[in-house]
């Protein structure tokens, strides 16, 4: 086995090294940075044979070639041509079994390495193509590079992020290309238009979520608002939150306050009795225990409220302060076959409010309202899309830590995934 070694000032350079001396089957072992520019480790295609036990070759012709560049893009286009370890080493059983089980073992073993070496190296290369992309775009758009530094910072995702940019027409300013941005988000936001979904048509809703996310206060707020509009004789209070010690009293005392009874119920026969008993009211809220979304409960939550024998809209209360990926999980948990909205909550302690939005344009959950506090009723508001993707923006502190310098967003955006490959981002609607 012949490795040599090449070193050269640009990666490019150094393949259009390799390809010259070892020919376009040449096999890449390495590659890394070196204060001399790039070092390239590389075998030619022929010594792979070295690799296998002399008898494969009878069997497996051609030899399997792990690897070949094209020459019109040297660091762009790489085949793949044997798949994966596992067809080289089916390639290269023995003809005589017993004799050659150890070579293979050792030849299988170093197969492996380098399909290993190689993904990783392809990897690397498509970050690196990436980076050199978009340091293109900074350069001559520095427009494109501000907008996107501020949807990172507003906590959007880097995959909405870049989807956003990328498509970001021709713009002149930066405030035209902000006005952009924000009338697509706008225009992607789902939100209930008038209260009288909730309170004149009535229904069952339940809301739901995880632990403290504020599910309690907000059907509190809620009881408040349809008291209000139809008096108390209307509605009805349920609280499936039974076993925590004094777990239904926060909800006995707003209903004692709303002159509303609350009814406590263990199990989904337990609900089904009491919406029953409750069928001729307008409208029946029901406050559900917390649950941490990683729990198989969620599920058993769901199937519940969906058996009840009654239409119960689910409606999630997702807390602005939690991360994208967090909120990500938890409308996958709780998601079930199908929530009727979303309620932020807590969006008065939330630094930025990207990453809620983010998650509710990508689930194209229709969002209710939003609480932007503790006081029962007065922190409920109905949603205004524009003031809600504004303030996204609004107030970026800009030392945090947490933002990101020119060179640091190539990082970012080439590690984003790109829309082709996120389904969710598919359907943005850009107008
Ligand atoms: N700042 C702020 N606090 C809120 C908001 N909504 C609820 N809270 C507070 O958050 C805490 C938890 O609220 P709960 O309503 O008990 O939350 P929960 O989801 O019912 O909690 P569990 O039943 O334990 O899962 C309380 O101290 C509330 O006053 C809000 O919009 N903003
Ligand atoms: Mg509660």
């Amino acid at each position: 086995m012949n490795v040599r070694k090449f070193i050269a000032g640009s990666a490019r350079e150094a393949l259009r090294m390799v390809r010259d001396a070892l020919g376009g089957d040449a096999v890449i072992l390495s590659n890394r940075n070196v204060p001399a520019g790039v070092e390239i480790m590389a075998l030619a295609g022929e010594d792979m044979a070295s690799l296998v036990s002399p008898s494969v070759e009878k069997e497996a012709e051609p030899q399997p070639n792990l690897m070949a560049f094209s020459s019109s893009a040297a660091a762009a286009t790489w085949h793949n041509q044997a798949g994966n370890p596992a067809d080289v080493i089916h390639a290269a059983r023995p003809t005589d079994e017993g004799a050659s089980v150890k070579a293979n073992a050792g030849a299988a073993k170093a197969l492996a390495e380098v399909m290993d070496e190689i993904r990783s190296m392809r990897g690397m290369m498509e970050t690196q193509l990436n980076e050199i992309a978009w340091g293109n775009t900074q350069n001559r758009d520095p427009h494109r590079a501000d907008i996107l530094r501020k949807l990172l910072s507003a906590g959007f995702s880097p995959s909405l992020s870049r989807h956003l940019v990328e498509n970001l027409p021709a713009i002149k300013t930066l405030q035209e290309g902000f006005r952009w941005v924000k009338s697509v988000l706008t225009r992607n936001l789902t939100v209930m238009n008038n209260e009288d979904e909730i309170l004149e048509n009535g229904g069952i809703y339940a809301l739901v979520g995880p632990t403290g996310v504020g599910k309690t206060t907000t059907t509190a707020k809620l009881a408040a608002r349809c008291v209000m509009r139809h008096g108390p004789s209307k509605l009805a209070l349920i609280t499936t939150d039974g076993y925590r010690i004094g777990g239904h009293e926060q909800l006995r005392i707003y209903g004692k306050i709303l002159g509303v009874m609350v009814h406590s119920v263990k199990d989904e026969s337990d609900l089904r009795i009491a919406l029953n008993e409750l069928k001729n009211k307008h409208t029946v809220l029901i406050d559900t225990v917390g649950m941490n979304q990683r729990d198989q409960m969620v599920a058993e939550q769901v199937a519940m409220l969906s058996g009840a024998g009654k239409e119960v809209k689910r409606l999630l209360c997702l807390n602005a302060t939690s991360t994208g990926e967090t909120l990500t999980e938890v409308v996958r948990a709780y998601q079930g076959s199908g929530l009727a909205g979303c309620i932020i909550t807590k969006i008065d302690e939330a630094a930025t409010t990207g990453n809620v939005v983010d998650v509710i344009v990508r689930h194209k959950l229709n969002l209710y309202y939003s609480a932007n506090g503790q006081r029962v009723p007065e922190d409920l508001h109905l949603i205004n899309r524009e003031l809600l993707i504004d303030r996204a923006f609004r107030s970026l502190r800009e030392s945090t830590g947490f933002q990101l310098r020119d060179e640091e967003l190539s990082l970012v955006v080439s590690g984003a995934a790109r829309a082709s490959q996120d389904h969710t981002l598919r359907e943005v609607n850009f107008g």
